[in-house]
């Protein structure tokens, strides 16, 4: 994993203050101020939820990665079980909401200027096929952090263009290597994988990565419905 700098369009702190619902005005930040974490987590203004804080200090041991001489760019099997959504990227905003102090509603330009991880790892769908991938895109934890998740929330819901749902416990969205990603195999998601975004992460099995993600609900209670293929009988965590 490799988080880098986008260099063509560096989100600047003005910028991710802006996107955190902070004013600039009257904050003395100085050049060598935060850093991109503190900024996105508003660490200078008001105490993170602790359990977050504590997941983000004491971060899952990241998964081993593979080479990108590894890639099998035909492994991955498109595995779509109702329809593919059109999805007009002018009007598409990534929603964040739920229990948080700052929901978010965000375009791709602006996602696409937040930090890039880029990791190749196996997807493993458990219809008994798996393919080693790449994937580029942003850490679910920034996301979270910049949303500000209340004190109690322990799980995130995933909402799909397509209908597809799904619900993750907080730590493993908060792996460092869960990401939703706009990037497969170092080309621009392709529709059929879940353009414009999907999750992406080696600690769950395929049915847990949501293509199509369009919202993002912090939730302290998990609902009677837990997924799509939970609700039909599949496992809930599916951890690999
Ligand atoms: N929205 C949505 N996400 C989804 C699915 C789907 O049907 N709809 N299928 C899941 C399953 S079972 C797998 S294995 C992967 C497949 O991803 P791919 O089609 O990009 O290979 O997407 C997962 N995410
Ligand atoms: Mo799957």
């Amino acid at each position: 994993m490799s988080p880098t700098p986008n260099s063509s369009n560096p989100l600047s702190r003005r910028n991710l203050l802006r996107l955190s619902g902070y004013s600039i005005g009257g904050l003395l930040l100085g050049s060598a101020g935060l850093t991109l974490v503190e900024s996105l987590a508003g660490k200078a203004f008001e105490p993170l939820n602790q359990k977050v804080e504590e997941l983000l200090l004491n971060p899952q041991r990241p998964v081993p990665e593979f080479p990108v001489s590894a890639i099998e760019p035909d492994a991955l099997l498109v595995n779509t079980f109702d329809f593919t959504p059109m999805i007009d990227l002018e009007t598409f905003r990534l929603v964040v909401d739920g229990e948080v102090n700052k929901p978010l509603n965000l375009d791709m330009a602006t996602i696409q200027r937040m930090p890039l991880t880029s990791m190749v790892i196996r997807h493993v769908c458990v219809e008994g096929w798996a393919a080693i991938v790449q994937w580029g895109g942003i850490q679910m934890q920034q996301l979270v952090q910049l949303a500000q998740p209340k004190p109690g929330v322990r799980y995130a819901y995933f909402f799909s263009a397509d209908g597809y749902y799904e619900s993750w416990d907080l730590p493993s969205v908060l792996h460092p290597q869960t990401l939703l990603s706009y990037q497969k195999n170092g080309q621009p998601l392709p529709i059929d994988n879940g353009a414009p975004l999907r999750l992406a992460a080696p600690i769950k099995l395929g049915y847990k990565h949501s293509k199509w993600v369009t919202r993002v609900t912090l939730v302290s209670e998990l609902r009677s419905r837990k997924g799509y293929w939970e609700d039909q009988g599949y496992e809930w965590f599916a951890g690999l």
